[in-house]
């Protein structure tokens, strides 16, 4: 789809948000080693960017990258099981969260490494491009990346060779505790400018807003016209990261936060469908979700006499001692 359609808005920006909150339930549960960074906030960016992508067009995402591998289409069974490091995960169990890939539905990956996604997606279109596939692709990162080498070249080499490349900044005023004033010199839009991309700022907490930025920058990129930035302006409602439960950082004010929150994803997607819609996609949803925790639970763990595999395409050959 690339039209309109705020039953399908809704229903991925209401599964993401319930995932994280069932995710986060698991986290401390002890289920989820290690812990998540949460989307919670950010829902409306990845459900409008991939509403107007095409099932076969190519994402990639962050260290906060459940939103976009579950607005791009994979199983949240499957994502769950991936999380909790069972065999039936979508890599094995051994991406885990934050390298959570789905190939058949054109992730190809989260990523840890602030910045690094871009330059993947980049040469992932261009190879793609070459063998004359008509793919787009979408790559998400936050606005602690942009200040990222790897980001910069990414944008560099799209934009020399007119890559249909859509870099979507999200926005969310912070990299871990420190503000984007006191790290962004200049502007985010004026990176682009650097680079001869157009750049658009848009409300991220707006998913329909968000999708129809993204379906005309995609038109003019499927036409040709090279790379585009979207700057998402957003707010995390949650921490940094899990491990924020446990220990207080002071660094947003609470009238900040509780005015971010004001501006929900999940209310003004819902707001655009009627009560009965809107029940019944919260049903399907918690169905899913609940299905999604008993098959991950359900699931073994990886047997660790197969810890080596998968590592080489070539498979392993044990060194003998002494070397
Ligand atoms: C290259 C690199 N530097 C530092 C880190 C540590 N790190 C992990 S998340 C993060 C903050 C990222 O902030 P931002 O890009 O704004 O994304 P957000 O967490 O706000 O979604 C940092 C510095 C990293 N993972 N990779």
């Amino acid at each position: 789809m690339t039209g309109s359609d705020p039953v399908r808005l809704y229903r991925t920006v209401r599964l993401i948000r319930r995932f994280e909150e069932r995710a986060i339930e698991l986290v401390h549960a002890g289920e989820i080693v290690g812990g998540i960074h949460p989307y919670l906030g950010q829902e409306g960016i990845a459900a409008g960017v991939c509403a107007a992508l095409r099932p076969g067009d190519l994402v990639t995402g962050t260290h906060r990258g459940h939103g976009h591998v579950l607005a791009k289409g994979a199983d949240p069974a499957r994502m769950l099981a991936e999380l909790c490091g069972r065999v039936t995960g979508l890599n094995r169990g051994r991406g885990g969260s934050m390298h959570a890939a789905d190939f058949g539905v054109g992730v190809l990956g989260a990523n840890a490494i602030v910045g690094a996604a871009g330059a993947i997606l980049t040469g992932a279109v261009w190879a793609r491009r070459r063998r004359g596939d008509d793919v787009v692709g979408a790559t998400f990162f936050g606005d602690g990346a942009v200040n990222e080498g790897m980001l910069l070249e990414a944008f560099n080499l799209a934009a020399l060779w007119r890559m249909p490349v859509l870099f979507v900044c999200e926005n969310n005023g912070y990299a871990t505790t420190m503000p984007v004033a006191g790290a962004v010199a200049g502007t985010i839009a004026g990176r682009a400018a650097a680079f001869g991309m157009p750049a658009a700022a848009v409300d991220g907490q707006d998913p329909e807003r968000v999708r129809e930025v993204t379906a005309a920058a995609v038109a003019r990129m499927r036409a040709g016209g090279g790379p585009e930035l979207v700057e998402a302006r957003t707010y995390r409602f949650d921490a940094h990261h899990t491990f924020e439960h446990r220990v207080r950082l002071d660094y947003r004010p609470p009238e900040e936060v509780a005015a971010g929150r004001s501006r929900d994803p999940v209310d003004i997607a819902a707001a655009r469908l009627p009560a009965a819609d809107r029940a019944a996609v919260d049903a399907e949803v918690e169905a899913t979700l609940d299905a999604a925790v008993d098959f991950a639970l359900a699931s073994p763990a990886p047997d660790p006499a197969t810890a080596l595999d998968h590592l080489y395409a070539s498979g392993l050959t044990a060194r003998t001692g002494g070397g």
